[in-house]
């Protein structure tokens, strides 16, 4: 767990982006983020593996996205593969402001060869991650895949949204991982789009999100 976050964040509904400074004694990550974005990304976590993951997510989301992070890697890469999600996951709260105007719904299936992955989210306030990815491989180069869905997790619980992520088939991890962001970029690309007929409301029963 990471202990005394300093946190500095910025954002404009206007232009739904998001610039955050995160420090900890175990990570220092700076990321910006463009929710109307271009999948422009520049991501250096300092693990491989997830800055593949997070470019992908970027690219297919079409968000312009970047992360630095340097973090205690002679430990593991649990530190710093959870604080880069939490960041992500406050980034994507920041940027969205209020939630008026937007979807809120996103489904989606992706591929990658054999592999096989689906998304439901809901940009909801209420943090809750379901998760089954199938991974039998103990990492995926520097990525641990118990911190994949540890990711996932992390990424709803600090973006406050319900994400449901499976993976319906598939025999490679490297192949089930990506196949799982690229379905969740295309799902966050539904959810937070601006719905013209909802600007200036929510997409709740309740009025508020
Ligand atoms: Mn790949």
């Amino acid at each position: 767990m990471s202990s005394n976050p300093l946190t500095n964040a910025a954002a404009s509904s206007r232009t739904r982006t998001a610039t955050i400074s995160r420090t900890t004694r175990e990570t220092t990550i700076r990321g910006t983020l463009n929710l109307d974005g271009r999948g422009n990304a520049a991501i250096c976590t300092g693990i491989g593996f997830l800055d593949h993951m997070l470019t992908a997510l970027a690219v297919h989301g079409r968000l312009d996205l970047e992360v630095s992070c340097t973090g205690d890697l002679q430990v593991d890469d649990h530190h710093t593969a959870e604080d880069v999600a939490i960041v992500l996951g406050q980034l994507i709260d920041a940027a969205l402001g209020d939630r008026a105007g937007i979807a809120r719904y996103g489904a989606a299936f992706a591929p990658l060869d054999e592999s096989l992955a689906r998304t439901v989210i809901d940009l909801c306030t209420r943090p809750i991650c379901e998760c089954d990815l199938r991974l039998v491989r103990e990492k995926l180069g520097e990525l641990s895949c118990e911190n994949v869905p540890h990711v996932l997790r992390s990424l709803a619980i600090s973006g406050r949204f319900t994400l449901h992520v499976d993976v319906l088939k598939g025999s490679n991890d490297h192949h089930k991982v990506e196949a799982a962001f690229k379905s969740l970029a295309l799902a966050l690309r539904q959810a937070v789009a601006i719905d013209p007929a909802l600007v200036g409301t929510v997409a709740s029963t309740k009025g508020v999100l």
